[in-house]
């Protein structure tokens, strides 16, 4: 099932954003470093175009990430066109302080007492927005806390008589395209937990590390290293049950309590530095789905070419693809 997230004060927050977009000069569009893309709302780019807003890519939590990667990421974004990224974890206080001069150079216009620079910070829920207001002030003003939807509307202070800053709610956006980009979300705890199920967020979590990180699943669950490729995600998720004692009242392995373990030790970094997508696998992600829909259209096409030849001929034995039913068609193509 799709994740989607989208409640109501998300849309009063998109629109009164979109109001503030036009009193303000550069914005701070705050990414996870952990999934970078999953956590870029479109929604952002459309709402800074429409004013033609400079943007800065920050990827933050880049504590959390696996460095390497995050480095594949920054050199990505800084080769694209008009695109400004950079790394930094707000747990590094010293790391935050560079934006200001960043955000600087991109609305050089902005630069005297008259003319203070006005930044916006944006991004989903849950990724250090307030945070990193808190840091940049040195005092703490907005309300922080590790779960989404936290703060509930805007706020703007002065950093000094040539800086604002604006902080804003975590925004998700109506349609999540890419059901894997609503599981990283979910993962990360971007996603209210009335709109995700642990038990699946976490067996996605868990084939994806057996897949990129499984050394960290040796280490934190003791997963037998040389047995690894027997293991499903499933699997690794009744392990975790099994080696914490997480036992129903029948006896058996608490699948729902093994993957909470899961997913809050990967939240609070406990498995060790993870980055869910990189540029590569981002683009067979998209190339895969790609596939899918063509093979899909096609059958569909076919389908209606097959009904047509069906509907045209009186003879009954017509064996080809196109005369099985849509739904067959599908799954054979797939
Ligand atoms: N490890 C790590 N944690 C961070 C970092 N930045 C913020 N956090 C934590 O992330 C959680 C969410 O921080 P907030 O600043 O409340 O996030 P937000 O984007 O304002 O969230 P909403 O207001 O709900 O949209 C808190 O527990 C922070 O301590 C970071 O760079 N590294
Ligand atoms: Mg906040």
């Amino acid at each position: 099932m799709a994740i989607q997230w989208y409640p109501g004060h998300m849309n009063s927050a998109r629109l009164k954003v979109a109001e503030t977009m036009a009193s303000i000069d550069v914005v701070i569009e705050l990414l996870d470093a952990r999934m970078p893309e999953a956590s870029t709302n479109p929604m952002v780019s459309d709402l800074r175009r429409q004013r033609q807003r400079p943007c800065l890519k920050v990827l933050n939590k880049a504590d959390l990430a696996d460095p390497q990667v995050t480095r594949t990421w920054i050199d990505h974004y800084n080769r694209q066109d008009g695109v400004r990224a950079v790394a930094l974890s707000c747990r590094k206080p010293g790391d935050a302080q560079r934006l200001p001069t960043l955000c600087q150079e991109l609305a050089p216009h902005r630069n005297d007492n008259v003319k203070p620079l006005r930044m916006l910070i944006m991004g989903i829920p849950n990724v250090g927005k307030s945070t990193l207001m808190n840091v940049l002030l040195k005092r703490k003003i907005a309300k922080v806390g590790d779960e989404p939807a936290v703060t509930r509307s805007q706020q703007t202070s002065l950093l000094d008589i040539r800086h604002s800053i604006t902080d804003t709610p975590g925004l998700l956006w109506p349609k999540i395209a890419h059901p894997s980009d609503g599981l990283m979300l979910a993962a990360s705890n971007a996603v209210g937990r009335n709109a995700m199920i642990d038990e699946e967020v976490a067996t996605f979590l868990a084939a994806l590390l057996l897949l990129r990180y499984p050394a960290l699943l040796v280490s934190r669950y003791g997963l037998p290293a040389d047995q690894l490729a027997a293991i499903d995600a499933v699997g690794v998720i009744d392990r975790i049950a099994r080696r914490r004692g997480l036992r129903r009242r029948g006896g058996e392995a608490d699948l729902e309590k093994a993957a909470k373990v899961l997913l809050q030790d990967y939240r609070d970094g406990i498995l060790g530095r993870i980055t869910l997508e990189t540029p590569v696998t981002r683009r067979l992600m998209l190339a895969n789905e790609a596939a899918q829909a063509a093979t899909v259209d096609l059958a569909e096409e076919e389908a209606e070419q097959g009904e047509l030849a069906s509907a045209a001929s009186d003879a009954p034995q017509e064996t080809s693809l196109g005369s099985l039913p849509a739904a067959s068609r599908k799954s054979l193509s797939r």
